[in-house]
């Protein structure tokens, strides 16, 4: 057993090593919670991958859909010599749509809290865009982060937000990530993002809670690296996934629910559930289209298009920063 409160690996520039300080924060608070940006160790990402595929699990297929029946046209927002900035990149599987549809990128730089994520990306990259320059980037893209100096130096920077990711942001803190991206990307920067739109219940219900139980697995998951990296004792049979969408907030919840009363140390730290108490691990904001917009103006981006698919299930959307500066900021 080892007794470390943190993870023994040497942390990359940019990335603070607060797993520790978030978790423990989080389980003492009322309600009990835990950042979902922590879903994402290696089996993290594995089930997330695995849920990309399910049947119930629209947003992935969706999207992909959309950027391969507009790739030439989203393209034409992609000026020759521009530096394309990935912010999270999970995956490659939809920016390669991108990379095929652009004549002559200055250079892609993938941004990921995950450095073996981002190194793994530049390497299956090469052999089918051998001309691409790919400069990985390891850093949290809620925090501040440096780009490389190639990709300051190209004549605009895109950027690319895809997977809905914008949903697991609060809109406040949502507006403050497309103000930072403002400020990283600089003038003229154009930003494509890709979000989930409002639909019907039963629709988000099933996504999340899908007949073979991966999203659940994903969910637990989080204990099971709690346990792991932070010295955690969770009984993992005396917690359950529980999904579910909430009308009020347009958003599909996430929360790990104790089957009983019980106690389970973290870091140190002895948390006490109640029975039926949940820890909150995830929001999935969905937005409508003018919400969206109504947000990214807010942060000084203008709209300049929109694609969804044919059940309007999903949207890409595209703005460019406007010369004036973004609103000063409100107090949050
Ligand atoms: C990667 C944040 C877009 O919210 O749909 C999938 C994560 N959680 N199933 C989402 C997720 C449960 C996903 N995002």
């Amino acid at each position: 057993m080892v007794a470390l409160a943190r993870s023994p690996r040497p942390l990359p520039p940019n990335v603070d090593d607060t797993f520790a300080d978030d978790v423990v924060g989080g389980l003492q608070a009322t309600p009990k919670r835990v950042p979902a940006k922590y879903f994402y160790d290696a089996e993290g990402s594995l089930l997330f991958e695995r849920i990309t595929d399910l049947p119930e699990y629209y947003p992935t297929r969706c999207e992909m859909r959309i950027l391969q029946e507009n790739a030439a046209d989203i393209a034409k927002l992609i000026p020759d010599g521009a530096a394309l900035i990935e912010f999270g990149s999970g995956s490659n599987k939809k920016v390669r749509i991108l990379l095929q549809a652009v004549s002559k990128l200055g250079c892609y730089v993938p941004v990921d809290i995950c450095q073996e994520m981002v190194e793994q990306e530049a390497t299956e990259l090469k052999p089918d865009f051998p001309q691409l320059k790919v400069l990985p980037v390891t850093a949290d893209i809620t925090q501040d982060f440096v780009l490389p100096p190639e990709a300051k130096a190209a004549p605009l920077r895109v950027g690319f937000f895809p997977g809905s990711t914008i949903g697991n942001f609060e809109p406040h803190e949502a507006a403050g990530f497309l103000r930072h991206a403002a400020k990283i990307l600089g003038p003229g920067a154009r930003l494509i993002i890709g979000a989930d739109l409002i639909k019907p219940a039963e629709i988000l219900n099933a996504a999340y809670n899908d007949a073979a139980g991966v999203t659940a697995r994903f969910n637990l998951n989080l204990l099971t690296r709690i346990n792991r990296e932070l010295g955690g004792n969770f009984n993992l049979d005396g917690f359950e996934h529980h999904a579910f969408y909430n009308r009020e907030r347009n958003r599909v919840e996430m929360h790990l629910a104790s089957l009983k009363r019980q106690k389970a140390k973290v870091a140190g730290e002895t948390i006490e559930f109640r029975a039926g108490e949940t820890i909150h691990t995830e929001n999935s904001y969905k937005y409508s289209i003018e919400k969206l917009s109504a947000l990214a103006r807010g942060a000084g981006w203008r709209p300049l298009q929109v694609w969804t698919d044919d059940h309007n299930y999903f949207s890409i959307q595209a703005f460019a920063l406007t010369d004036e500066p973004p609103p000063v900021r409100a107090a949050e």
